[in-house]
């Protein structure tokens, strides 16, 4: 019972996290898939044929019923040993870790729902055999010594010991079980509502919506170069919400209100109704160090915050909007950067698809030329025109500058970090440099300290967008160190000055160590 119990906790904690942490399925769900897809066709087209479309649920049921025995097992060796049943949930959560490893873009983090649920296992089975256990102890002695169990004397008998231990051990189970209830109900509601989003993006059709098409020379041709293009798999996520926020399209809303004329309320369908821009842009986050891949470029397609502002029409004396996130997060933008000619857009595609629900879908924001903190709210749901001096927003309460332009940057990706990277003298070297809506007029790179030479850079769209640098080097074999700059549209070189990422971001050069080898003949 008590091996039971825990089991069952320890199931429902993982799928509850899992759910949260918005990975599509639990542990048992990613187990199912693992034993299909290991399972011969014909053995599967056979069980599909008996089972119809219940085959599914069946599977799951008899991987429940088999977890019910293995738990039950543990619990009768926790009698004897408690290391052995703690090699029976180390195995088990082995089995659902390489189960969720092998599922279809899943990453380690994906693995974190399997070790809360195997810490689960590992407290409630001790916390439910400790009282057993100690009354195993004191029967041993009550053995050795009968006289300690005489007959009580008084009136009324003490409650034997036994009655004790029952009651200790039906408390904590009852209170397990209570736990995993509400647990696993928190869990389906989130999961469920994550679902039909899902759905209601996978089937929502926006027309003006165009695919990303290639920019002919955009790519450098180097391998181990980060691709220019970002594919929203791979979009670097930042944001402070532990649930992520599940909006229906049809629930969402706009408002626009503050130091406007008059107010103007959106649905989505009016949004998506406006003419659509679309652009190349390369959004990045203020936290990212000198080096760092808080960064990703993807094709987005919108509508124009200058007109809907200009629908509500600013009064003077605004110069910034503060948008809030239907989670409560906030951001402070300049009205200017809202406003001006670089197309500030209220994004619902990334990519040519709806927005991915991680990066804000319905409708997110997307300005060139700022910090994510300060301009790229996901979710959003209100525009609030206002004045820098009278409001506070989520980052800027913590320390974060006011304003957050993108600073100038670029970054080594091959050779890769961490040195001691081989590379064969006449061999190239690249990686990324950004300066987004200043634009990027050249990159150079110094070898040992020495004197600046300058990389080939890829063709861009436009200057919000990063791009691709990559330089052939001609080195004596042995140790060496590269460092590389920027030089953006304006003739300004990117500062060697090196600064944290707070308050406004960081600067300072890329460097690397690698050791090159003769030159080859290819
Ligand atoms: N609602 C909401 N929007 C947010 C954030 C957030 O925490 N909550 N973080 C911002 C930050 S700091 C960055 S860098 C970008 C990251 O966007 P991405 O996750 O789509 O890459 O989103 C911004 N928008
Ligand atoms: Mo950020």
């Amino acid at each position: 019972m008590a091996g039971l119990v825990a089991g069952l906790a320890g199931l429902v904690t993982s799928y509850c996290v899992a759910m949260v942490m918005t990975t599509r399925d639990s542990p048992v769900t990613a187990v199912a898939s693992l034993v299909t897809r290991l399972t011969p066709g014909p053995v599967v087209e056979r069980a599909i044929k008996l089972l119809g479309h219940h085959d599914k649920q069946f599977l799951l049921l008899v991987i429940l019923v088999l977890s019910g025995v293995v738990f039950a097992w543990a619990g009768r060796l926790a009698r004897r040993s408690w290391w052995a049943p703690a090699i029976v949930f180390g195995v088990l959560g082995i089995v659902g870790a390489v189960a969720v490893g092998r599922q279809h873009g899943s990453g380690t983090i994906d693995v974190l729902p399997i070790g809360v649920g195997v810490a689960t296992w590992l407290v409630c089975l001790s916390l439910l055999t400790e009282p057993l256990r100690r009354q195993e102890l004191a029967l041993a002695h009550a053995g050795e010594a009968p006289a300690a169990d005489a007959p009580a004397a008084g009136p009324s008998p003490q409650p034997r010991p036994a009655d004790h231990t029952r009651r200790t051990f039906l408390l904590r189970a009852g209170a397990m079980v209570a736990g995993a209830t509400v647990l696993g109900t928190v869990g389906r509601v989130v999961g469920r509502s994550r679902r039909h989003v899902e759905e209601a993006r996978r089937l929502l059709r926006l027309p003006g919506v165009t695919a990303p098409e290639g920019v002919a020379g955009s790519r450098i041709g180097l391998a181990g170069l980060t691709p220019w293009a970002t594919p929203a798999s791979r979009f670097y996520r930042i944001d402070t919400a532990f649930v992520v926020p599940t909006i229906e399209p049809t629930d969402w809303q706009l408002r626009i209100h503050g130091m406007v004329d008059r107010e103007v309320v959106l649905n989505y369908q009016q949004l998506i109704d406006r003419q659509i821009t679309e652009a190349w842009v390369t959004i990045n986050c203020v936290s990212n160090p000198v080096g760092g891949d808080l960064i990703g470029n993807a094709w987005w397609s919108g509508v124009r915050i200058a007109d809907l502002l200009a629908l509500a029409g600013v009064q003077p004396g605004a110069d910034a909007v503060l948008q809030t996130s239907e989670d409560g997060w906030t951001c402070g933008t300049p009205l200017t950067a809202l406003t001006d000619e670089r197309d500030a857009m209220l994004a619902v595609a990334m990519n040519g698809r709806p927005l991915p629900i991680e990066h804000g879908f319905p409708v997110r924001t997307i300005v060139p030329g700022l910090y994510g903190y300060v301009s790229a709210c996901k979710w959003v749901v209100e525009m609030e025109v206002t004045r820098f001096a009278d409001i506070e927003a989520y980052w800027t309460g913590k320390g974060w500058s006011e304003r957050g332009p993108v600073k100038m940057s670029s970054r080594i990706d091959v050779p890769g970090k961490g040195g001691g990277e081989v590379l064969a003298s006449g061999g190239r070297v690249g990686g990324m440099a950004w300066s987004q809506h200043t634009g990027i007029k050249a990159v150079e790179i110094s070898i040992d300290d020495g004197p600046w030479e300058a990389a080939a850079i890829g063709q861009v769209p436009s200057v919000d967008t990063w791009v691709q640098w990559a330089a052939t080097i001609d080195v004596e074999p042995g140790e060496h160190t590269l460092a590389v700059r920027a030089i953006d549209t304006a003739g300004v070189v990117q500062t060697g000055q090196e600064q944290d990422t707070l308050p406004d971001g960081a600067t300072g050069w890329d460097t690397t160590s690698f050791t090159a080898t003769e030159a080859t003949d290819d």
